[in-house]
């Protein structure tokens, strides 16, 4: 894309969002501090809370003990990976609906370039409004959009107003934004450099801008050079969209090459394992299994077959990996490599029905950008 052009990226982000989901589908909890995460009695950590019990000074990663005494009349949960992984199928469908250049964060959190948009609404504020709506209607949930030119400014602008926020940072308006920002907000900087550069005065991106070019990458080095740029407004980071997964392998280079089909099966067998866990990571059902074999003269190819049915299951695909090692013909040459590999994936989770429920956004702002 031409560099000139001047972009339109939305961050959106969810409240709260492992809190909100629980209140969603328990009602006695709306309304009330709700801890996702350890028990009070363990050692585990808060993942997060609703916004009744940070009023409490709770947040995530804090000890779930020390949030039970900080609030004893809270209500802890033990979080539900699979439903919140559901929801969030659901919001990233939303958003694909608009564009496909979608760049999931986490399971509550993308970047979305309309630059171009799908439905010609070329407006990206309208486009984060509409996207709020229908999250909010077809799936329970409140959520915060950030609308700017960049990724920078959209992430920091989705945070500005939580809960149920709409920030819009327009170009016009960048520079006088961006002074404001405190430093810790500012992409990269984690807590040891917030510390550095408040030690030396610099608590915004006003204070940011005054540091020379060469004095940010004495100190930083690249990330010097990104946050030179970024209290400029500049950030040409694309929207990087998580293209789906089409294929699960994983191939061996043996210690010593093998001429006894035993020997390989052997291999083969350790390769089926790790692809199945590979599977049962990315929750899916493989229904295509390939053997590729490399020979000592470097030829190498691949058997590939069909099931009937997706399968993870080792002992299956074992089957069909054998009988396609099988079917090679060796020509009395060794092997120096083994792999195995899987595809045309069927995907295990299940979407939680889409909740009908009324419409309403807050925004702060509208403007057509
Ligand atoms: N999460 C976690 N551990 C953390 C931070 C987050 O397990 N240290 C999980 C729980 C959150 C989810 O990730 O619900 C999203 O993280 P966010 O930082 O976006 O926090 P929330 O969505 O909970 O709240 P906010 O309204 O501030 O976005
Ligand atoms: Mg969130």
């Amino acid at each position: 894309m031409d560099k000139n052009e001047i972009r339109k990226i939305i961050h959106i982000d969810m409240d709260a969002f492992y809190a909100s989901v629980e209140q969603r589908d328990h009602p006695e909890l709306r309304g009330k501090p709700v801890i996702v995460g350890g028990l009070p009695n363990s050692r585990g950590v808060v993942a997060t809370c609703s916004y009744e019990a940070r009023k409490f000074g709770i947040h995530s990663a804090m000890p779930s003990a020390m949030a039970y005494r900080l609030c004893p009349q809270a209500i802890f949960i033990r979080p539900n990976m699979d439903k919140y992984r559901s929801v969030s199928q659901q919001i990233m469908r939303i958003f694909k609906s608009f564009t496909e250049l979608v760049e999931p964060l986490s399971l509550d959190e993308a970047y979305l370039d309309v630059t171009e948009d799908k439905l010609g609404i070329n407006s990206a504020t309208l486009i984060a409004i509409e996207i709020k709506k229908r999250i909010y209607s077809e799936v329970g949930l409140t959520s915060s959009a950030g609308v700017s030119f960049n990724k920078f400014l959209a992430k920091v602008c989705s945070g500005y107003q939580k809960p149920n926020g709409l920030t819009i940072v327009t170009p016009e308006h960048a520079a006088q934004f961006i002074d404001k920002i405190p430093i810790g907000d500012f992409f990269g900087v984690g807590k040891v450099t917030e510390k550095k550069l408040l030690s030396m005065n610099i608590k915004n991106g006003a204070d940011l801008k005054k540091i020379s070019y060469e004095k940010l990458i004495e100190l930083f080095n690249e990330r010097g050079r990104m946050l030179y740029e970024h209290a400029r407004g500049i950030d040409h980071r694309p929207v990087i969209p998580n293209r789906k997964r089409k294929s699960i392998g994983k191939e061996t280079t043996l210690k010593e090459n093998l001429t006894d089909i035993e020997d390989m099966l052997e291999v083969i067998k350790g390769l089926v394992d790790q692809v199945v866990k590979r599977l049962n990571s990315h929750q899916v059902l493989a229904k295509c299994v390939v053997v590729k074999v490399k020979f000592e003269d470097f030829e190498q190819l691949t058997r590939r077959t069909t099931l009937d049915e997706p399968t993870n299951d080792p002992a299956e695909i074992m089957i069909h990996a054998q009988s396609l090692l099988e079917q090679i013909d060796f020509h009395d040459k060794s092997v120096r490599l083994l792999g195995v590999t899987t595809s045309q994936f069927q995907s295990l989770t299940n979407d939680s029905e889409a909740l009908s429920k009324g419409t309403r956004v807050r925004y702060e702002q509208l403007k057509l950008f």
